[in-house]
């Protein structure tokens, strides 16, 4: 067995999923495993991890458990087991694909009770802390068969995309659960039964460090070990003794609250479980090689210096993000995104035009394209919707004025809005204010509404063999208004066609949403000169 020195570092659920109930990635591992002379780190978790080895050869250590691990390996690792991969040669990374979940967003019943046997369809057998199985083959495939279906379903996000990922889920652990068996048992063999006792104190620690009263002999009771067997366990399997670890947790949680709390420093310290504050300095000092103030300095000035030479790239970075986000129909991010670039001092009209009507452009351009269809467009346009309410009290103080203004409705008679709202979205999507009269809507509301409001345009819309007519009573009545000069008509819906638009004596028809947007921007232009 190596004697390895390690040090931990701990990773919330909200980091590692980032914003998603269940996240996935491919990680390739150049650190190099050495267990004669690495300081080696680990890493603890509250989700849990599936990691298959995809190419590479390396080691899997599990508290200072070292398993020599290759292509096909896969590892179920629960929440808040210290493990970390490393790979054997630089010049070849250990590549590991790796899905985390919290078993109790996605699994149920029995499954999700530790103390049950079958607790993750029984991948952790005797153990409740790793499953582990050597897969070949045809399993092989099968598994990452689950994996990419899981992904897809990440990205894609379809109707009823958590039941399929927590089928797929349930299918790839009961899958690695019949060959978990074998392979387990020779690690229990090698291994220390204590594995799941060290998590059980790691998880303590890290909800507990900030109880200044927190000691091993308390946790040694909770759990019905000995307190120096679990002192001796833990030491050998964590590199470093119960109290030093302790220490360590706080201290890095006290660097946490300096560099992003204004908690003086004695807050900071009993934030941390620390009990007075000449020995916080002092256990600071040994671990920093300088007081908390002098840290909170050379923080906020590096901050400072790194946030100078980053605010063009995160600038373009963030709004990058804004338009891949609509295009994702993500609309809390873009909400989010939206406040922290006007919190970060990025323009309004650069927020508007290269994040959020960037995002619509390239949706609108896909379903001209038939590249995406009619559900992509309604959560791009909600995100975008999302976004400008940010967005719209700014815009008014900026100065930033609409590119036209418009009214639309489905004509009277017609109770069909989805066409309309979709043309409507797409129209603020290019920037312009659009006046929405609902459905069933008569001929002399759309006139009366384009005078009154000042509309450059008026969009009518209609479903209905049956209704498409009240089309050409709009046109008459703004003839009769005497605003057909001012005033450009277009029209719409499934029945409609050019050689209907050009009978009726309406200016444009277009027979998509986007195509609609880019002329109405157009008429618009044309009428403002
Ligand atoms: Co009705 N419906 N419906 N319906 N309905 C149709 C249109 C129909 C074709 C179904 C059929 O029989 N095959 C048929 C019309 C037949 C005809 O006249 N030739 C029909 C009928 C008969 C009826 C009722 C009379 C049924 C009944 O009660 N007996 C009744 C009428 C109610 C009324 O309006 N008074 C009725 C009711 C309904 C529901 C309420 C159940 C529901 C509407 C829900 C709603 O809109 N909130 C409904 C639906 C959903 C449909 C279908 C299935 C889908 C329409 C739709 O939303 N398409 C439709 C059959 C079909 O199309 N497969 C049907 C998706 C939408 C994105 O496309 O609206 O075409 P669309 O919009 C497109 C383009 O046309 C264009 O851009 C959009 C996106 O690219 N566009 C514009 C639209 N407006 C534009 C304006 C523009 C430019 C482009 O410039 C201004």
């Amino acid at each position: 067995m190596a004697s390895v020195s390690t040090r931990t570092l701990r990773i919330t659920k909200a980091e590692i999923l980032k914003k998603e109930p269940i996240f996935q990635d491919i990680q390739k591992i150049t650190d190099i495993y050495d267990a004669e002379n690495g300081l080696l780190r680990l890493y603890t978790h509250d989700v849990m991890e599936i990691g298959l080895v995809m190419s590479g050869n390396g080691v899997h250590l599990i508290c200072d458990q070292a398993i020599p691990c290759k292509v096909g390996d896969i590892f179920i690792v629960n929440s808040d087991l210290p493990h970390g991969y490393y790979t054997d040669c630089a010049d070849k990374p250990l590549v590991v694909r790796r899905l985390w979940f919290d078993a109790n967003d996605w699994l149920s019943g029995d499954t999700v009770k530790p103390e049950s046997p079958k607790y993750c369809y029984g991948v952790f057998c005797d153990s409740d802390s790793l499953g582990y199985a050597v897969l070949t083959g045809q399993t092989q495939k099968e598994i990452l068969g689950y994996f990419d279906a899981i992904a897809s379903e990440i990205q894609q996000k379809k109707q009823d995309w958590r039941s399929a990922i927590e089928a797929q889920l349930t299918m790839l652990l009961i899958t690695v659960g019949r060959y978990v068996g074998d392979a387990i048992k020779n690690l229990h063999e090698q291994f220390p039964k204590d594995w799941g006792r060290i998590s059980a104190v790691v998880r303590i620690i890290t909800d507990r460090f900030a109880e200044s009263d927190l000691t091993l002999e308390a946790i040694a009771d909770a759990l019905y070990v000995s307190q120096a067997h679990l002192s001796r366990m833990f030491k050998k399997c964590m590199g470093e003794s119960f109290s030093d670890y302790v220490r360590h947790v706080r201290l890095d949680h006290a660097c946490k609250l300096l560099e992003q709390t204004t908690l003086n420093i004695e807050e900071v310290a009993k934030c941390c479980g620390l009990k007075d504050i000449p020995s916080f300095y002092h256990a600071f000092n040994t671990y920093k090689s300088m007081t908390p103030s002098q840290y909170r300095i050379a923080v906020t000035n590096n901050n400072n210096k790194n946030k100078n030479t980053k605010k063009g790239e995160n600038i373009m970075s963030i709004l990058n993000e804004i338009s891949a986000n609509i295009q994702r129909g993500k609309a809390k991010i873009v909400k989010e995104l939206v406040q922290q670039a006007l919190d970060e001092g990025v323009k309004v009209d650069e927020i508007l035009n290269d994040g959020l009507l960037q995002g619509m452009n390239v949706i609108g351009e896909k379903f001209k394209n038939n590249e995406v269809y009619v559900p992509e467009v309604l959560v791009a346009a909600r995100a975008m919707n999302m976004g400008m309410q940010i967005l719209k009290p700014h815009l008014a103080q900026s100065g930033i004025q609409a590119t036209g203004k418009v009214c639309i409705g489905t004509v009277q008679g017609d109770l069909h809005d989805i066409g309309k709202n979709l043309v409507k979205m797409m129209m603020e999507g290019k920037g312009l204010e659009v006046i929405d009269l609902g459905t069933d809507v008569p001929a002399q509301t759309f006139v009366d509404t384009a005078i009154e409001q000042g509309c450059q345009v008026i969009c009518c819309s209609a479903l209905l063999t049956t209704t498409m007519d009240v089309m050409a009573d709009v046109v008459n009545a703004a003839e009769a208004a005497g605003i057909r000069d001012k005033v450009k008509i277009m029209v719409g819906g499934a029945p409609v066609n050019e050689e209907f638009c050009q009978k009726i004596c309406a200016d444009v028809y277009t027979s998509d949403a986007a195509s609609a947007a880019d002329a109405a921007v157009a008429l618009c232009n044309q009428i403002n000169g």
